[in-house]
């Protein structure tokens, strides 16, 4: 071994060693280890010092900072109420959110049915649409789709919400600032390279939809759900990362730059998801094409930032590009986090296989046969999950993912 040799393999048994996680090939940046290398061993540490800082490494490098939280002069206009929708099973609202800026002013508009024969206030699940409204999330419910199974969320007790992403910002390179981001800029001048990008923009619009539930007496907003699929899915982890009035967050087959891994490198890369997606994420992200090893944080983290909250990553067999093992990784290294605050992740770090979905900790997974695809089997399972720790913990009369609560085993 001649000196150039043996200096690189000191170098990387120290890069392994000063990384938690050196297994599986993956050497990845450890949660519980804050930048100036002192270990995190505390709900308080965790809270006070260590999420925040990932949080800010993911907003400047990956997704963005938004400019704004909820603008003052957010205001709901409910442009019509139903009480006998779905035959009589739900009340359909809906509702514009109205928001503006510098730049300008816009609108969300977001369709919700309440279920008329549950107690209330019901807990909901707010889907994230990406795909064609008309199609996806019609309200008169002439078109039906199993990308927004309403009916079966109102058959269960939930309220069933959904807004589509366009209302918020264009998914379009060249259009994507003509929304949100364009209003709450300052007119002129570059964008800052960890300026917000479309993804950043959408998880925004789904905390505006939070803020409406607060003021909805039909809604319990210590227990929604925000979900989304693919660019969606990346979104509502964006969100629940961000916004943490969601009660669970659910990503179904979000893949690159959501659940999935980035050190994994199956599936697409971070590298082709600029080049094809350049307005989903700031532009500091482009510095990191072809090197993932130099991002400062990877994709657990993200999970973790959920805790102790209830997350949900939802995988599909035939979906390769989205990396199954690399989402279903993710949740596996999260776990260190919430058994921080003394609850059960994922339980386990074998893969489950087809159909068999893990829902004991407050990590859920599950591995559904098929396409890249949000289909009525997912749904069902992110309601088993729901019901299973909502329904819990509404018997041991708290609310799930309490900090103050969850500093303390609960099983
Ligand atoms: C793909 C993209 C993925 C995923 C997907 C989608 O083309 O490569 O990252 O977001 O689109 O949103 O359907």
């Amino acid at each position: 071994m001649n000196l150039a040799e043996t200096f690189l393999m000191a170098a990387s048994s120290f890069l392994l060693m000063s990384c938690a996680y050196a297994t599986e090939g993956l050497s990845l940046p450890d949660p519980l280890t804050t930048i100036a290398g002192s270990a995190v061993r505390t709900p308080e540490e965790w809270r006070g010092v260590r999420r925040g800082e990932i949080l800010e490494l993911f907003r400047s490098n990956v997704y963005g900072r938004a400019p704004v939280a909820r603008p003052d002069d957010l205001r709901f206009e409910a442009v019509e109420i139903e009480p006998r929708a779905m035959s009589g099973l739900a009340t359909r609202k809906q509702v514009d959110i109205h928001f503006s800026g510098p730049g300008g002013e816009g609108a969300i508009r977001l369709v919700l049915f309440v279920p008329n024969h549950a107690p209330k206030p019901a807990p909901g699940f707010l889907l994230i649409c990406n795909r064609p409204r008309e199609e996806h999330i019609d309200p008169t419910r002439e078109k039906r789709s199993e990308f927004w199974p309403a009916e079966e969320i109102v058959a269960r007790g939930y309220a069933a919400a959904a807004f589509h992403y366009s209302d918020i910002a264009p998914d379009d390179s060249s259009r994507y600032q003509e929304g949100a981001i364009g209003i709450f800029s300052d007119a002129e001048g570059e964008r800052a390279p960890d300026a917000w990008g479309a993804i950043a923009a959408w998880a925004w619009g789904a905390g505006r939809a939070m803020d409406y539930f607060e003021t909805d007496p039909d809604v319990d907003e210590s227990r929604v759900a925000v979900v989304g699929h693919s660019r969606g899915g990346k979104t509502a982890l964006w969100c629940g990362a961000e916004d943490e009035r969601f009660a669970l967050v659910i990503s179904n087959n979000s893949g690159c730059t959501g659940a999935a891994l980035a050190r994994h490198r199956q599936g697409e890369t971070v590298e082709q998801i600029n080049r094809r997606f350049p307005h989903w994420f700031c532009s500091n992200y482009q510095k990191y094409n072809d090197r993932e090893d130099e991002l400062p944080v990877d994709q657990h983290e993200l999970i973790a930032l959920m805790a102790p909250r209830l997350v949900y990553v939802a995988s599909a067999s035939e979906d390769s590009w989205a990396d199954p093992e690399g989402e279903f990784l993710s949740c596996v290294y999260a776990e260190p986090v919430y058994r921080l605050f003394g609850l059960p992740g994922l339980g386990t770090k074998q893969m489950p296989e087809v159909g068999r979905p893990l829902h004991e900790g407050y990590i859920g997974y599950h591995l559904r046969a098929g396409k890249h695809n949000l289909t009525q089997y997912d749904w069902m399972r992110f309601m088993d999950f729901a019901d299973r720790h909502w329904r819990e913990d509404s018997r041991a009369g708290g609310q799930p993912g309490a900090p103050e609560e969850a500093d303390q085993p609960r099983r």
